[in-house]
């Protein structure tokens, strides 16, 4: 697996600043004496009113706390199991919660995991803002946190002295991915055609930043090709579905869909059937995943591409909780790299055994 490093996620945000607010904040944290202490954490954090950065002093046989925010697709599924299986490996113990969807429900089992004082606290989060105060109070806490797959709103939290950092995808990156997949479907720059795009959920990082992402890359390389209506599934086949029998008949001259993940696209597919469309034939479809049943659409011509997104992480996850532990300096952003897979150029039979 690869390990990169990169700082460049929100254009505000440079290594520089981060790894300098790191030798700052480590240093700051030595000195006064402690209240409360855990086991985890540099005996001079105060539990309960701590501002600083909290140091993983401990390196092995970790209690690990896991809030995951939903188990309800192919993705997440992989993506827990992944999870489980590097913390097994690592000889880390992990204490998993599921938040079926729900912020309230994933705030509340965050404060769980912080009374339950873990030495480590992973956080994938269902929003970009509605966890950031359950992300906070465990700095205070003196729990440190990596917040994985889908990112916080770092302007609200920073990586760096709130958390560790951001293990993930670029999910901007993999929007002007399908962008690109999209607009080569349709016969190139110069094509003129209308499209929809299906959104994941609302205020999730990989909805924001692949929407983003994906029209910009559009406005710019495609002008031609415009999306005539966007609309939110919530990252759920059955939704995709529903939402996509209504819009073909509202655009039923429509030339392209965009989803923000397979399974909105598999319900979309569907749908398009269903109201007497070719899907790959008069409607290309691409969308972020990678999942079995999207990859078995792309085998068999009916969508046109999909791009991955890794749910893999827990081996960069646990390998990032290891530098942490020594004590290294954290990039703001751990990168999980991605690729595309179509048909046309072997790309998807070459990645299907290793689809989820
Ligand atoms: O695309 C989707 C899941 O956060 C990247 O969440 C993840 C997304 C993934 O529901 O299928």
């Amino acid at each position: 697996m690869q390990f990169s490093w990169s700082p460049l996620k929100r254009s505000f945000m440079t290594t520089v600043p981060v790894i300098a607010a790191l030798g700052i904040t480590l240093a700051a944290c030595g000195g006064s004496t402690a209240t409360t202490t855990t086991s985890s954490t540099a005996s001079t954090c105060v539990s309960g009113s701590n501002t600083k950065f909290v140091k993983l002093t401990k390196t092995t046989g970790l209690k690990v706390g896991w809030s995951q925010n939903a188990l309800d697709g192919a993705w997440r599924n992989a993506e827990e199991a992944s999870i489980v299986s590097a913390a097994k490996a690592a000889g880390d113990t992990l204490v998993a919660t599921n938040a079926n969807n729900s912020d309230d429900q994933q705030v509340q089992d965050i404060q769980t995991l912080i009374n339950d004082r873990p030495d480590i606290l992973l956080v994938d989060p269902h929003t970009e803002d509605a966890e950031v105060s359950a992300v906070l109070s465990a700095r205070k806490n003196c729990i440190p946190v990596i917040v994985v797959d889908r990112d916080v709103n770092e302007s609200m939290a920073t990586p760096g002295r709130d958390f560790a950092t951001f293990v993930g995808s670029d999910f901007q990156k993999q929007g002007a991915l399908a962008a690109d997949a999209l607009i080569e479907s349709l016969g190139g720059p110069s094509t003129k055609a209308t499209i929809v795009e299906l959104s994941g959920t609302t205020g999730s990082s990989p909805a924001i930043l692949r929407g983003g992402g994906f029209d910009g890359e559009l406005a710019a390389k495609a002008p031609g090709i415009k999306i005539v209506a966007e609309q939110t599934a919530n990252f759920a086949r059955a939704t995709g579905q529903q939402v996509m029998s209504t819009l073909i008949q509202q655009y039923p001259n429509i030339k392209g869909v965009f989803a923000h993940n397979d399974e909105m696209a598999i319900g979309a597919i569907t749908a398009l059937k269903a109201a007497g469309k070719k899907p790959g034939t008069d409607i290309k479809v691409v969308s972020i995943d990678g999942t079995k049943d999207a990859i078995n659409l792309v085998l068999a011509g009916e969508e046109y591409a999909v791009v991955q997104s890794n749910p893999r992480l827990g081996d960069l996850v646990f390998q990032t909780i290891g530098q942490y532990a020594k004590g290294a300096d954290l990039p703001a952003w751990v990168v999980q790299p991605d690729k595309v897979f179509k048909l046309a150029d072997g790309t998807a039979k070459a990645y299907s055994p290793d689809a989820f």
